[in-house]
């Protein structure tokens, strides 16, 4: 008897521990790579209308001053996954490598019982820790028919990157998910990263539109030090024509090649001639449907290139390079929104809406056409400020928006509070669970940090750190020259000034030089480091020579 009933307790038990429900919240995680808060309709209307983005602003929380730590792709993906800054964890600039003996939250997260997953650019390591099932590109990955590393094979699948990325996971949801855990699922796109190719008949719908100018188009770059005038990134003088303007390179020769093909005089005195492989490597990559569509669009560009840039001037150069980018640029944007349409109807039709934190980012802005210029890198808002729109129902109230200084720094302590999982003390962010409970009086950060890395390099952005509060930022650029900006957040949003020299301001600029000092503490960074960094970096590349 004393067996039986053993026996019937021990069945009990079993019982309740296999229906006892996993209640915690899953998370998708959508991040596209370069996408400009300016493209996206919640944000800003002018350019482009994200219905499907817009609906995570709607029915959860938006945040304006959402910023990175270093706004450049793999660093800042090394900060999301580790919630450290590129000077801990060692991942400064895109080509230094990821010590993958780290912890990053994702390990946490199927440590802790969720089933995790990850589709599309990480842009480092072919075998990302703590994720059980994943296919990601390689490095940059490609537009067209595109290749994915995986766990057991690689493969290349035939389509459109933004498209096949999303079939993979919804794919994921719908046949591989283990309904008795929850899922962390990082969704991760391409797009928009530069070259900027979009689908063929989104090439064909944008190539007919005109979108308006930033006003700051033609910055000259007064009243700035010498790291905005240095910089390799203006579209009339660095964008390509064949690369990223698509115009086909026979049209170049036919025209007689020279002035369109050259592209600049960079820093070491050489010429920078546009690259016709590039642009083959890229349409190259379509099959003979897929290059007979983009091949309609392609011969509109270059007629009409043909026709008007021999009697273009530059202002009128420019404009038109504003537009080619603008209409492949938004392109891709529309595909991402499109995409995210279909995976926001999967959660609801699924009833998984209800359960799981839905976070849409970018892994840092970007220029559209501000300051004449395309690319990210510096600490200017543009390319700092990245969109964050997080979705939380029950949690978070539909609608709000809010102003604070938030970092990609502190998402990974963010999801793990989320779901009750104990954060590594050495993780530098904070938890931003207050303000997605509306709870503000209990966040008290007044100032965020910044610190890029990546130069001499492509681009040409000079090393620089900087303080950054929501009146204020001040900013040091160091290495080859060593020079201040400061700039004042609500009267000169453009940052067209630099107020460092201005008397008017000496309190506030003395206060700023104290807190970034506190700042530089806190967080560990030193000119110690900086000086370990540039030696790591002269001697890989006397490695190199
Ligand atoms: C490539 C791009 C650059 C871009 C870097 C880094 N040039 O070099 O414009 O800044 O990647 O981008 S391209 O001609 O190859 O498109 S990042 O997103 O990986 O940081
Ligand atoms: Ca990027």
């Amino acid at each position: 008897m004393k067996y039986i009933l053993t026996f019937l307790l021990i069945n009990l038990y079993l019982f309740s521990c296999n229906t006892k429900e996993d209640n915690r919240p899953n998370i998708l995680f959508i991040m596209s790579d370069d996408h400009a808060y300016q493209a996206i309709s919640a944000y800003d209307d002018r350019l482009i209308n994200t219905p499907n983005i817009d609906r995570l602003a709607e029915e959860g929380i938006m945040f304006t001053n959402a910023c990175v730590t270093n706004s450049i792709c793999a660093p800042s993906r090394a900060t999301i996954l580790t919630g450290k800054f590129s000077h801990l964890n060692g991942k400064i600039d895109n080509h230094s490598p990821f010590d993958t003996a780290q912890i990053t939250f994702p390990q946490l997260f199927k440590n802790a019982g969720y089933q995790t997953a990850m589709f599309g650019k990480l842009h480092f390591g072919n075998n990302p820790k703590g994720v059980d099932d994943f296919l990601i590109l390689p490095g940059q990955g490609d537009y067209i028919n595109p290749k994915f590393l995986g766990k057991e094979k690689d493969t290349i699948i035939t389509g459109y990157v933004t498209d096949i990325i999303t079939d993979l996971t919804l794919d994921w949801f719908k046949n591989k998910r283990d309904k008795s855990k929850p899922f962390l699922m990082m969704y991760l796109h391409k797009a928009p990263h530069r070259a900027w190719w979009p689908r063929a008949d989104k090439f064909a719908e944008f190539y007919e539109k005109t979108f308006p100018e930033p006003p700051t188009l033609f910055d000259d770059y007064s009243n700035r030090g010498s790291a905005a005038k240095s910089a390799e990134m203006n579209l009339l003088t660095h964008m390509r024509y064949m690369e990223d303007s698509k115009v086909r390179p026979s049209t170049i020769k036919e025209m007689g090649g020279a002035e369109p093909e050259i592209v600049y005089v960079n820093s070491q005195k050489n010429l920078v001639r546009s690259n016709p492989n590039q642009f083959f490597s890229r349409y190259g990559r379509a099959n003979d449907m897929q290059k007979a569509e983009y091949d309609i669009t392609l011969d509109k560009i270059s007629d009409d290139f043909k026709k008007n840039w021999p009697k273009m001037n530059n202002v009128e150069k420019m404009r038109w390079k504003f537009q080619r980018y603008m209409q492949d640029y938004l392109a891709t944007i529309s595909s991402v929104d499109d995409n995210i349409g279909r995976v926001l109807d999967y959660l609801d039709d699924s009833g998984l809406d209800k359960n799981t934190i839905v976070v849409y980012t970018s892994d840092q802005g970007f220029y559209l056409g501000e300051h004449g210029w395309f690319d990210k890198r510096f600490i200017y808002d543009e390319s700092f400020k990245t969109p964050l729109l997080i979705r939380w129902p029950n949690t978070i109230k539909p609608g709000i928006t809010n102003d604070e200084m938030v970092q990609n720094l502190d998402f990974a302590q963010t999801f793990l509070e989320a779901a009750m999982i104990d954060a590594p003390k050495d993780m530098q962010g904070e938890s931003l669970m207050p303000l997605l409970k509306g709870d503000n009086d209990k966040w008290d950060r007044e100032e965020v940090y910044y610190h890029y890395y990546e130069y001499p390099s492509v681009h040409m952005v000079k090393r620089h750190y900087g303080i950054v509060s929501k009146d204020y930022k001040l900013v040091r650029f160091y290495y080859d020259v060593d020079e201040w900006e400061m700039y004042d957040r609500k009267n000169d949003p453009n940052e067209m000034n630099n107020i460092y020299e201005n008397e008017e301001y000496s309190d506030i600029r003395e206060n700023l030089h104290i807190r970034l000092e506190k700042l530089r503490d806190k967080y560990q960074d030193s000119d110690e480091l900086n000086e370990f960094y540039i030696q790591k970096y002269l001697n890989k590349n006397k490695k190199k020579n």
